[in-house]
């Protein structure tokens, strides 16, 4: 009686969303992906409804000027007993992802921005990523075994208010600008979500090969818990877990296809999520369409933030993206005119190592086990 209840408990308990992040992480044999809920078709799902977004909280002028459809013709979702997660398939206007992904991994990389390679190289060996890595990118012979250039071994980039991994904090002192573009898409984004005057103060940008995980977690570090998180979700598809606000709570699977957007709000903000793999590209189709639609180089009129990216730019953005998935999530770190506590009040953090950022990334105890190289805050760059 006593074990069964024990094994109940595990089942629905404490390990539910470990078990069902393994489940979905194993690669041999790979996972069913069944049960994963996909907002890209017409979803046959109980805990699934439609979310009416106001079309008059963005102008289609300035969607069109950000990259996005307009509202009325978005598709978002939310999830029963969450509220405050919004799911939005892919609102981006054929061809301007290009530019998005462009900035991942040309521009935003760039100093004085701060990446993973930052914490074991020299600022010198870590200054202009792209340039060092396209020629031999470009030449590069797909299987055979060759050194990986930086671009391939990029995890994260940090923007705005730079988040300390270790100290799980975010700190006045080590602020640089947020960029302007990202800043837009944002506030324009938020806002069709009935968030006005979101102001995009930090950024996390994850980078993931095909063999490449985000561990379960919480985004708490931000002090104020009331804007929203924002995430967006380019090249190959994942797998999302989002979970309730105990660890022991169960997840419902879903996946993030290119283009697609999540809003964390309200009781959603703090909802424990991971990502457990990166879906396999189905055979003879290594980029999702959307991808392959050409850029809207006509519609682009001065005052867009999206840029034309030059075709040698996306020939390497491409090769990348056919083995990879790259994510912003953009924060707003303070509400309006909160400012950070002083050194001695400073709000630390309550989560354990293990649920923190410092180790989510690929943070799975064989991981730990296998012995691979890391960098110092705990991120895979092997894999
Ligand atoms: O890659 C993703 O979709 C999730 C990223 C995430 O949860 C984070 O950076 O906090
Ligand atoms: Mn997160």
């Amino acid at each position: 009686m006593m074990a069964k209840m024990a094994a109940s408990v595990l089942e629905h308990g404490e390990d539910a969303f470990r078990k069902l992040f393994k489940f979905y992480k194993r690669r041999n044999p790979p996972p069913d992906f069944g049960d994963v809920i996909d907002f890209s078709k017409n979803v046959k799902n109980d805990m699934v409804f439609s979310v009416e977004l106001n079309p008059s909280a963005l102008s289609e002028a300035d969607a069109s000027r950000a990259g996005l459809r307009p509202v009325k013709d978005w598709r978002a979702f939310g999830l029963k007993g969450h509220s405050g997660f919004v799911f939005i398939s892919n609102p981006f206007l054929p061809g301007s992802q290009h530019h998005w992904v462009r900035q991942c991994l040309k521009t935003y990389p760039q100093k004085p921005n701060v990446c993973n390679l930052d914490m074991h190289m020299s600022p010198s060996e870590t200054e202009d990523i792209w340039n060092k890595s396209a020629d031999i990118l470009r030449k590069k012979n797909q299987g055979k075994r060759e050194p990986k250039t930086l671009l391939e071994k990029l995890r994260w980039v940090t923007l705005g208010y730079h988040y300390d991994w270790n100290s799980k904090t975010y700190s006045a002192d080590h602020y640089t600008q947020f960029p302007p573009d990202l800043h837009s898409l944002s506030r324009e984004v938020a806002a069709a979500c009935g968030f006005h005057g979101f102001a995009a103060e930090a950024g996390i940008l994850n980078y993931y090969r095909a063999d490449s995980s985000l561990g379960i977690h919480v985004d708490e570090s931000e002090l104020d818990h009331s804007r929203p998180l924002l995430s967006f979700s380019f090249g190959q598809t994942a797998v999302f877990l989002l979970g309730g606000t105990r660890r022991e709570d169960p997840a419902t699977p879903m996946f993030m296809h290119s283009g697609d957007i999540m809003v964390m709000s309200g009781p959603s903000r703090l909802l424990y999520h991971a990502v457990p793999c990166i879906v396999p590209a189905p055979a003879g189709q290594p980029l999702p369409a959307c991808l392959l639609d050409t850029q809207q180089t006509t519609g682009l009129h001065t005052g867009s933030l999206v840029q034309a990216v030059p075709t040698e730019d996306w020939e390497l953005c491409s090769r990348y993206l056919h083995t990879s998935r790259v994510n912003m999530t953009v924060r707003q770190v303070l509400g309006d005119g909160q400012a950070f506590p002083t050194e001695t009040t400073s709000i630390r953090s309550e989560v354990s190592p293990k649920d923190g950022y410092h180790e989510k990334h690929g943070q799975e105890e064989e991981d730990l086990k296998a012995k691979r190289k890391r960098n110092d805050s705990g991120y895979d760059l092997d894999s």
